[in-house]
């Protein structure tokens, strides 16, 4: 069975321990992946740090941005074997890895590659005057910006190269060096792109991964270690409060994307064809795996009980299928674990019975795999209505392919109701009204807001969440914001 290895110090590194790489399609194994004690995640930091002091601090951003650009290049010379390796981690449509996760994935580090180029940094010219002598002091205050060392990525499954490259490609242009620890379910884009890297001529021991499980794992070992400046996570909430929790004695940095509940809101004047649309695409794309996936959406009751139809009609056209068919547009969910969690959530047995059980309009089981995909994790799209607002299919994160689509009287209503949450990451305003939207935009608590769209991107602008969804913002120059670490020199002229 081919065996996917760690990647350290610009070479395959295997190890004794190995674990199962599942394909979630077939349920049957695809690889054995090397596992990385402690004492192998210490080696990656020792080469990370290696190559922080040595060639990649003293590489001009020039040559870094060059570099980034190459492996960019080097992404896409390889994009169907990206491709392959990341629907066989995932079962993702070749419909969706193609089009968002493996072309991102090189947008990324040319994004980061342009930024680095166009920096500035800023300089203040000071004239103090001595309270005591009067003597006159001009000075020129220059702002610099420095790498913070070592830095570790943390991600998660669903966008495998898409959110680990969002994160390695703004930390190597800042000048660090990284040790990645990809999600246990899918580790194969995280070996490739150390092979990529190679050929693109980064210096060995700059990029790094390390593979295994997070807590008391490989995920724990490289929080908890000491040479490790900076921790970028992208995962549940609760994993966040872990991390927090472990990188406390060491003081380190924490960039935090989590978790989410978003809602959409359908008001009376939207485009009721683009409403639908936008939302069985923020439902449904990746299976509901995308942390900015609706999971609730309030619709104004004048247009309700149509829309409900409407959003039924199109999740019942989703096709579930092999994901190397182009036709595919649903795959499996990630792993046996998850689909007993989704479907915890569709039996819904558990929880309160004076909230009621709500109304399942559609799907609200395991579904029939297609043929040939019998062992696979495939559930079927669904949809709730009549569920109460404290219920936890409104109020907990599922992440699957559901949502529920609740009824509301006026916009103060809506937005009160949206902000029931411990979650703030994203909000889809649908309205024709540009006063109304711009209102509504402001008074909704999440980090990123959509309107008339969803999952929109420029990789310019700020991403995070607020609330439990996260701390701290990246993309565009907020990445080097957390990446680098200011410093202000003062010359007295
Ligand atoms: P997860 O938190 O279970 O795991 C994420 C990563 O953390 C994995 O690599 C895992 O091995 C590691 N990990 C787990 N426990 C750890 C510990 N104690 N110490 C160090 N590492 C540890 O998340 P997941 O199930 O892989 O991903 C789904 C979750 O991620 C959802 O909640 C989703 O909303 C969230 N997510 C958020 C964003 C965002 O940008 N806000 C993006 C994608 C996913
Ligand atoms: O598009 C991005 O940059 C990003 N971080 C997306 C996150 C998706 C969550 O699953």
């Amino acid at each position: 069975m081919a065996v996917v290895p760690c990647f350290i110090d610009g070479k395959a590194r295997e190890t004794d321990e190995r674990f199962a790489d599942v394909n979630p399609a077939t349920g049957t194994i695809a690889h054995e992946v090397c596992e990385a004690d402690a004492g192998v995640v210490d080696e990656a930091v020792q080469a990370a740090s290696r190559a922080f002091r040595g060639p990649w601090r003293l590489r001009s951003a020039a040559q870094r941005a060059a570099l980034l650009e190459k492996v960019a290049d080097g992404i896409d010379a390889r994009r169907e074997e990206f491709i392959r390796a990341e629907i066989e981690d995932t079962g993702k449509p070749v419909a969706l890895a193609g089009v968002l996760d493996i072309p991102r994935g090189a947008q990324n580090f040319r994004a980061f590659a342009h930024q680095l180029r166009t920096l500035g940094e800023e300089s203040f010219t000071t004239v103090v005057d001595d309270a005591v002598t009067g003597e006159r002091s001009t000075a020129l205050n220059l702002v610099v910006h420095e790498p913070l060392g070592v830095v570790g990525v943390i991600c998660p499954w669903n966008l495998p190269l898409l959110l680990m490259t969002w994160k390695v490609a703004p930390a190597l242009a800042a000048g660090n060096t990284v040790v990645v620890k990809p999600s246990e379910e899918t580790p194969q884009t995280a070996t490739l792109l150390g092979e990529v890297m190679k050929a693109a001529g980064v210096d060995d021991g700059v990029y790094n991964v390390v593979h295994g499980f997070g807590n008391k794992s490989a995920g724990q070992a490289l929080v908890e270690h000491n040479d490790v400046a900076a921790i970028t996570f992208t995962g549940e909430s609760k994993t966040g409060s872990a991390i927090m929790r472990d990188a406390a004695p060491s003081l380190k940095r924490l960039s935090f994307e989590l978790g989410g509940k978003n809602a959409a809101i359908v008001f009376a004047d939207a485009d009721v064809d683009a409403a639908v649309a936008g939302t069985l695409r923020s439902a449904f794309w990746n299976t509901g795996q995308i942390c900015l996936c609706t999971e609730r959406v309030y619709v104004h009751r004048s247009l309700y009980v149509d829309f409900v139809e409407r959003l039924a009609a199109g999740a019942k056209k989703r096709v579930l299928g092999d994901p190397h068919a182009a036709t595919t547009t649903m795959g499996p969910l990630i792993s046996r674990t998850h689909q007993r969690k989704v479907l915890g959530y569709f039996e819904h047995t558990a929880w309160d019975p004076a909230l009621g059980a709500g109304t399942i309009v559609t799907g609200g089981s395991a579904a029939e795999p297609p043929a040939g995909f019998a062992g696979g994790f495939w559930v079927e799209p669904t949809i709730w209505t009549d569920v109460d607002d404290r219920h936890p299919l409104v109020t907990e994160e599922i992440f699957g392919p559901c949502t529920v689509v609740l009824p509301f009287d006026d916009e103060d209503e809506a937005v009160a109701r949206t902000n029931a949450s411990v979650y703030g990451l994203c909000c889809a305003i649908w309205t024709r009204d540009l006063q109304r939207a711009h209102r509504v935009s402001r008074a909704v608590d999440a980090g990123l807001v959509w309107v008339n769209t969803w999952y929109l991107r420029d990789l310019r602008t700020p991403f995070g969440g607020k609330k439990r969804s996260g701390i701290g913002r990246e993309g565009g120059r907020m990445s080097f914001d957390f990446y680098a670490e200011p410093k202000n020199i003062c010359i007295k002229l």
